[in-house]
């Protein structure tokens, strides 16, 4: 177990020199950011170098669902790391195996079959590839706010309103976006907006693509990077069965939605629907590099044989931690964690809702939650606003990020494993961010 250890201020200063010399990080261009040099983490918290502990509602970038540096994956990664570090991909090995039936066991009908890859835009790369090579066909249809990855492929399949492809074209073709049923901004109100928005992308894809042109429609069930957005219920349905209708992949990527965060294994069981494939990365192994596109033995197998690799797809020692991850899921029922979550910071935010007229929607499943913050009395945008509490709050000791096409919503993600007091205390942070602006 780490525990926290006193204060090292030299050590401190010698990780962040090393890294600002050399350490590029995402987001680092033109040095805007000024990271903050961790010393170790443990449960819902992580620490720096100074003495300062932060209550962590991020899970670092929604990857440590079961908390830091949980006993079951450290034993596991130390057990396998002993055993065998490295394997190439082309070779049966234990952990391999039982990750991929832990997996299949979970996903909803059929989806029984596991490709492995190291990072969430790979499998999202693999499961266009898969994809085009079931159907015959190259066009990929995604949605206004999504996001799915950084390489060329998948900034392309990445909303065009988001700071992360900015420059950096020319990007992948036949890529189409449709419109999102976005409740909170949906023009006509949220009542029609399921149907409306439905109608609307529906309509795109049979006019100006051309449905037997469309490989895969590839969908977040619950938008993360974009913003938390759940489309309107019945949306996904409506899309699900379009793409059945017409032979085309309907993807689920379920990198930030998967594993527990929203109070089930995988968002999309909660409207019922089984996708083609689904891509998933981050809490499958707690934190540890590894993601994977599953789907029915019949769509995977589509590529031609040598058409789907990468070195380190699968490998042992992050497996290891994906079955620890998942035993522990499993054993603490963290859907059910979930759930009581979203009930405690549901009831909490909607107070504050209350007295802050800023805050303008609130929404979000399970441990994945969040609220739009508005220019008071309106629907605008309030981008500043939003820094400004994430920055309160951090100084406080609590460590929440912001996100959404006009950076202007607050996402919470506690770990799976909070208990009621911390998640209080974390709440009690906030509503002070509140008040002191
Ligand atoms: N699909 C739905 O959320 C990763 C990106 C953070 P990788 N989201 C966090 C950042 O600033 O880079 C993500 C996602 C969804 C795909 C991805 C991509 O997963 O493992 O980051 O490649």
């Amino acid at each position: 177990m780490s525990v926290q250890p006193s204060p090292d201020h030299a050590a401190g200063a010698a990780v962040k020199a090393a890294d600002r010399a050399h350490v590029f990080h995402s987001w680092s261009a033109q040095g805007l950011i000024d990271p903050l040099a961790v010393a170790g983490a443990e449960g819902s918290y992580f620490w720096d170098y100074d003495g300062n502990r932060y209550l962590d509602f991020s899970c670092q970038l929604v990857n440590t669902n079961i908390g830091h540096q949980h006993p079951k994956v450290v034993a596991a990664i130390q057990e396998q790391a002993a055993k065998l570090c490295t394997i190439a991909p082309g070779f049966a090995v234990d952990v391999r195996s039982e990750a991929a039936r832990l997996v299949a066991e979970r996903t909803p009908g059929d989806l029984d079959k596991i490709f492995f890859t190291n990072g969430g835009a790979e499998a999202v790369e693999n499961a266009v590839k898969i994809a085009r090579s079931h159907t015959k066909r190259q066009a990929v249809v995604v949605f206004d706010h999504g996001y799915h990855g950084r390489t060329n492929l998948t900034m392309a399949l990445t909303a065009k309103n988001m700071p992360y492809k900015h420059g950096f074209g020319p990007f992948a073709p036949e890529v189409y976006r449709v419109p999102l049923a976005y409740p909170y901004r949906w023009l006509t109100g949220p009542e029609n907006c399921a149907e409306e928005a439905a109608a609307q992308a529906i309509d795109m894809i049979s006019k100006q693509i051309g449905a037997e042109n469309v490989a895969a429609i590839i969908i977040e069930p619950i938008l993360g990077e974009g913003g938390f957005i759940e489309p309107a219920k019945g949306f996904l349905p409506r899309i699900a069965e379009f793409a059945k209708s017409n032979g085309i992949v309907f993807v689920a990527d379920e990198i930030q939605s998967g594993f527990c965060r929203t109070g089930q294994w995988f968002a999309c069981e909660d409207e019922g629907i089984v996708p083609d494939l689904i891509t998933t990365a981050k809490g499958i192994a707690g934190g540890l590099p590894l993601a994977a596109v599953t789907g029915r033995a019949e769509i995977m197998d589509a590529a031609h044989s040598g058409g789907l690799g990468g070195t380190y797809g699968g490998n042992p020692v992050a497996c290891a931690a994906a079955l620890g991850a998942i035993e522990t899921m499993r054993e603490l029922d963290l859907n059910a964690r979930a759930k009581r979550i979203e009930e405690v910071m549901k009831g909490r935010l909607a107070a504050m809702r209350e007295k802050y007229d800023i805050i303008g929607d609130l929404r979000g499943r399970g441990a994945m939650i969040a609220i739009e913050l508005v220019k008071s009395g309106t629907k605008d945008p309030n981008p500043e606003g939003t820094a400004a509490v994430a920055k309160a709050c951090h100084s406080a000791g609590l460590l929440v990020l912001t996100c959404g096409t006009y950076g202007n919503v607050l996402r919470f993600l506690p770990p799976l494993v909070i208990g009621e007091d911390l998640l209080n205390e974390g709440l009690d942070i906030l509503e002070s961010a509140f008040a002191e602006l």
